[in-house]
């Protein structure tokens, strides 16, 4: 995918405050520090649209963000981080929630772990709520620079087993430090887009 342009167009936190609906639309989640906002910059070549951060609990919007003048990525807070208290966690879960249920041009959610990790509670239940919603997802485990060669081929066997039992859907892998898996996650996301405009 060619990139011409990438700018952001606005921070929501109610359904009052999303932009319009008219082009399709990819959301970003995960764990809070998985990677979230990093991997978008990666996919899009650009090093600071998007905030990162170590300290966990970055983004605490959903961020709609406009690409090629053609379709939308959204960047949504993490969850899981301990720090953040209950009463915003909470918060941050319903907007995160009424978002994904609501938004009517939401072609598929990116649905990032950590590939060092085993899947936690929160990720699996995760999984488990965007199935029983319908919502359509791309599992993509991140950081892969961040294990050697043997180990990356086992933890991805090994996360396959736990999110999908050996079926016939496999998560991608990628780096957002040195872009490893780009091709393969924008092939994903190019066939959803053809798919939505009915090529
Ligand atoms: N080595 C390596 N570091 C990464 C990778 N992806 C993210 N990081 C680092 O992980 C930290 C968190 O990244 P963010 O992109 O801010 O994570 P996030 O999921 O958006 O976090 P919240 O918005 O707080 O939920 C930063 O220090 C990043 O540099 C990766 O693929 N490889
Ligand atoms: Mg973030």
């Amino acid at each position: 995918m060619k990139i011409t342009s990438a700018e952001f167009l606005t921070g929501a936190v109610t359904s009052k405050q999303y932009p319009e609906s008219t082009c399709p639309e990819l959301a970003f989640v995960g764990r809070s520090n998985v990677g979230k906002s990093s991997l978008i910059n990666s996919l899009l070549n650009r090093k600071k649209l998007v905030k990162t951060s170590q300290t966990p609990g970055k983004t605490q919007e959903i961020n709609f963000f406009k690409i090629n003048d053609d379709f939308i990525f959204t960047d949504l807070p993490g969850y899981g981080f301990a720090k953040v208290p209950q009463s915003i966690q909470k918060r941050w879960r319903k907007m995160i929630e009424d978002y994904l249920l609501r938004r009517k041009n939401l072609l598929a959610v990116i649905f990032i772990i950590d590939l060092r990790r085993s899947p936690s509670q929160l990720d699996l239940n995760l999984q488990r709520w965007l199935e029983a919603h319908r919502v359509e997802y791309l599992l993509v485990a991140t950081k892969l620079d961040k294990l050697s060669q043997s180990e990356r081929k086992k933890q991805k066997d090994k996360l396959n087993i736990a999110y999908f039992n050996e079926g016939e859907r496999e998560l991608l892998v990628y780096s957002s430090k040195s872009s490893r898996g780009r091709k393969e996650l924008w092939g994903e996301i190019t066939f959803r887009l053809e798919e939505f405009r009915g090529n």
